[in-house]
């Protein structure tokens, strides 16, 4: 899975999930472009760095047109180019559903939602102008395929971000344009951190996972290396669950 040669994209990609897929996309050999929103990932860059990688830091709100569009024209302008985007900002602010603030809810599709299509867009418009393909791979979820109780304000983000690879595969096929989804299970990181914290809710969900561990934000990044790269060309509009077996435990 060599991707010599190749720009890719991150969108949050200083901690959890993207960082890993960082980690590997520039192991595999792409120049990796480091989106970050608050923190400014200088240590993850000078890490690909000393690997003998190449990267950059782009800061940008994925919800925000006007710098997603500056973000994606920084990447091109450094590094000639974009090959791979993958859509990984998000947020998950756990909250119940009879008390949920409308600003929450816009705020959740504004991010999760909204910067996928803004990053796509922006990302699909230079990939087309270039004429040499690309991938667009979203990091939905398992909940696109199951509710959550306190995941009201989520789950129909994510439905919508695989959705929208599906739709995107179709209008960017023909342009050598890839599009895809994968669909984490539940990976142990800032972002469930507080929730996963009492031991029961931990224990319940570590106990319905058939490989018998929550997982870790590496164990996302080899699948989407996967999609970005020539190995799975033909590889169109699919989602991949990487679970642990989490879905199909139901019984
Ligand atoms: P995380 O909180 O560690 O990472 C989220 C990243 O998104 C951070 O880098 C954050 O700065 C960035 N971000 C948030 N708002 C942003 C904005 N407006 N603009 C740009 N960047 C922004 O959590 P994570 O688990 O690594 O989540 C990464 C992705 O994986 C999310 O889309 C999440 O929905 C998805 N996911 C996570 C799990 C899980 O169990 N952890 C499962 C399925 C899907
Ligand atoms: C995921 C999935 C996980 C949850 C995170 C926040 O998409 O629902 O179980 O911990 O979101």
């Amino acid at each position: 899975m060599d991707l010599s040669g190749k720009s890719a994209l991150v969108t949050g990609g200083s901690r959890g999930i993207g960082r890993a897929i960082c980690r590997r996309l520039a192991e595999a050999g792409a120049a990796v472009a480091v989106n970050y929103h608050e923190t400014e990932p200088g240590d993850l860059v000078r890490e690909i760095e000393a690997a003998g990688g190449r990267a950059l830091a782009v800061r940008a709100d994925v919800s925000i047109k006007a710098e997603v569009e500056a973000m994606v024209a920084a990447v091109v302008a450094g590094f000639g180019g974009l090959d791979i985007l993958v859509n990984n900002a998000g947020i998950c602010p756990f909250h119940g559903f009879l008390d949920m603030p409308e600003e929450l809810w816009d705020r959740v599709q504004a991010v999760n939602l909204k910067g996928t299509f803004l990053c796509s867009q922006a990302a699909a418009r230079v990939m087309v102008e270039q004429g040499r393909g690309g991938r667009i791979i979203a990091i939905s979820s398992i909940s696109a395929l199951v509710g959550g109780a306190m995941q009201t304000h989520y789950t129909p983000t994510k439905a919508g971000d695989h959705s929208l690879m599906q739709s995107l595969a179709i209008v960017l096929g023909p342009h050598g344009i890839t599009c895809n989804s994968v669909m984490p299970g539940t990976i142990a990181t800032d972002i469930n951190r507080e929730d996963l914290s009492d031991p029961a809710k931990r224990a319940s969900v570590e106990g319905r996972i058939p490989v018998g561990r929550l997982g870790e934000p590496d164990d996302i990044a080899g699948p989407v290396v996967f999609l970005a790269s020539e190995a799975a060309r033909y590889v169109n509009g699919a989602g991949l669950l990487v679970d642990g077996g989490l879905f199909v435990n139901l019984q």
